[in-house]
């Protein structure tokens, strides 16, 4: 495609042909039984990328099959927690070697900075499997004392065949989260990627292999949400449901697991408020708050949405906030000084300029951005918004994309209780140097994390999700292991004891 040349690079064009595009069931990739395929587009120029099989309902039914099989009989749930450990390890080397690989399709497929999948996206989900492949050998139960002469004790067993659906805006990672605690105790699973981003996934599948996975244990479907997601989600033969994505494509995998009762863990929208208090280091407040809201194009489910800045303080704030925000590098991700990529899809992209239309006519200050930059692919300027109110659609819907909207507050009862208002409660921070305030503030936001004079802190070992509809829940740290294994209790008659 002449339109493509000037910007695929011998290195795009091998990492491209890196990748099988195709399904991973049973350790094999194969096509969709009814041959079908989808493309997926390069966010730059909106020209396809790549043709991948897309999986439907009867290969769903083969992936799950073989992941049911590889659970009833395979060795994974059967091999010590250390050998388990062993290969996640290895899949993390394996995926370390290949860094820059990973990270070019990351960018291709997502239209990240390239630089920020190298430096961000790669190693956190190396450093995720790795701390999961240390929990294999330490998930253990409890002897308890009980009444009479018996004794008693748990084992935390893994749940079977995991369904997981993952989202476009962090591929790789979302892809990391998810096995990590699911492949630590035995599970088997079947993932449905995102329909925009499957590429860097199923590179992942097949280092999985190399690492010695056993076939069957991680089986990879790309596909469309409403076809071969909603067959993966309402499938009869898993025994988990774990979901990123919109709140309202949670509520219906909640639906379809209630069908079939089985657990469900959902990570869904943000609204996240970002509190600026007036003692604040001007500074670092308007760049914290930046960098909590235009990080990853604004694709994320914590961006610091709801920017709330005390009057005192809001006019300055706002002119470098928008300073800061024109002063933004955007152009292509494979530019090592670009800052901002494009959106991830056209259906983004439409998405985020209407909201940004929405919010000049219900009357918001449009400071700067507002509009496509360029005049191909996916890209949005980076826009800021100021004099913006609570019942705005803009400071009420998930945008998703690169506009910060800035509110006006004046005391911290009003401030906790906006911030609040909201359906969601995945997120939320304040800047403030006074510590009571910082201690006051984040003991009384509903919010699954409080980020203190920071913003987008991910460690491996910390747990994340969200209140309200934001989710249901824990990701990362032990607490996600919890979601992914089940508690059996033993009972055993003992004779009198001897003491
Ligand atoms: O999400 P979907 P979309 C939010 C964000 C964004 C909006 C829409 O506001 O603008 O959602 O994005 C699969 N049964 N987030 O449309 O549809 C789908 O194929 C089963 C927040 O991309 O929820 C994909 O793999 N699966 C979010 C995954 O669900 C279905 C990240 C997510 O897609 C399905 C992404 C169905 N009926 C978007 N329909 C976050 N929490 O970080 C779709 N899918």
């Amino acid at each position: 495609d002449p339109a493509m040349e000037p910007e695929m690079s011998e290195e795009h064009k091998a990492a491209l042909r890196s990748i099988k595009p195709q399904l991973l069931i049973n350790g094999k990739f194969e096509d969709a039984a009814s041959g079908k395929t989808f493309e997926t587009y390069d966010p730059r120029t909106g020209e396809p990328l790549m043709t991948v099989a897309e999986a439907q309902a009867e290969d769903v039914d083969r992936a799950v099959k073989a992941a049911r099989q590889a659970f009833d009989e395979g060795p994974w749930p059967r091999m010590s927690g250390r050998q388990r450990g062993n290969i996640m390890n290895k899949l993390a080397t394996l995926m370390e070697k290949h860094s820059e690989e990973l990270a070019t399709l990351e960018s291709l497929d997502n239209g990240k900075p390239y630089a920020v999948a190298l430096a961000a996206d790669v190693p956190l989900s190396v450093e995720h499997l790795r701390y999961y492949a240390g929990w294999a050998d330490k998930i253990y139960g409890q002897t308890i004392p009980v009444e009479g002469k018996m004794t008693a004790y748990t084992l935390r067993e893994p749940i079977g065949v995991v369904g997981q659906i993952i989202p476009w805006n962090f591929p790789l990672l979302m892809q990391a989260w998810k096995l990590g605690p699911a492949l630590a105790p035995g599970n088997t699973v079947v993932m449905k990627v995102a329909e925009q981003t499957p590429l860097s996934a199923l590179r992942v599948g097949e280092l999985a292999l190399e690492a010695g996975l056993p076939p069957g244990v991680l089986n990879i479907i790309p596909g469309d949400g409403p076809v071969a997601g909603a067959a993966l989600a309402s499938h009869k033969g898993i025994n988990k449901v774990a979901f990123t994505g919109s709140t309202e494509v949670g509520r219906i995998i909640m639906r379809q697991a209630a069908e079939n009762i089985i657990p469900v863990t959902l990570e869904l929208g943000g609204k996240s408020a970002c509190i600026i208090c007036p003692d604040a280091d001007l500074d670092e407040a308007v760049r914290g708050a930046h960098d909590a809201l235009f990080f990853n194009h604004g694709q994320c489910c914590t961006a610091g949405s709801r920017t709330f800045v005390h009057e005192s303080i809001y006019d300055e704030f706002v002119a470098r906030a928008a300073k800061t925000a024109s002063n933004r590098r955007v152009g292509d991700p494979f530019d090592r000084s670009t800052q901002q990529g494009p959106q991830v899809s056209q259906e983004q992209f439409d998405k985020i300029l209407g909201l940004i239309n929405k919010g000049v006519e219900e009357g918001a200050k449009l400071e700067t951005g507002g509009k496509r930059h360029g005049d191909r692919g996916y890209f949005v300027q980076p826009t800021v918004f100021s004099n913006v109110t609570d019942d705005m659609t803009i400071a009420k819907d998930e945008i998703f994309g690169p506009v910060q909207s800035i509110l006006k507050w004046s005391s911290v009862e009003e401030v906790i209780r906006r911030a609040n208002d909201t359906e969601y409660g995945l997120a939320a921070g304040v800047f403030t140097k006074n510590i009571n305030l910082a201690n006051t503030i984040s003991r009384a936001l509903k919010a699954g994390t409080v980020w203190v004079n920071t913003w987008n802190q991910f460690d491996a070992g910390v747990p994340f999700g969200g209140y309200k509809t934001s989710g249901i829940g824990r990701e990362k740290g032990e607490a996600a292991l919890a979601h992914y294994t089940q508690t059996k209790a033993v009972y055993m008659p003992m004779a009198e004891p001897i003491t």
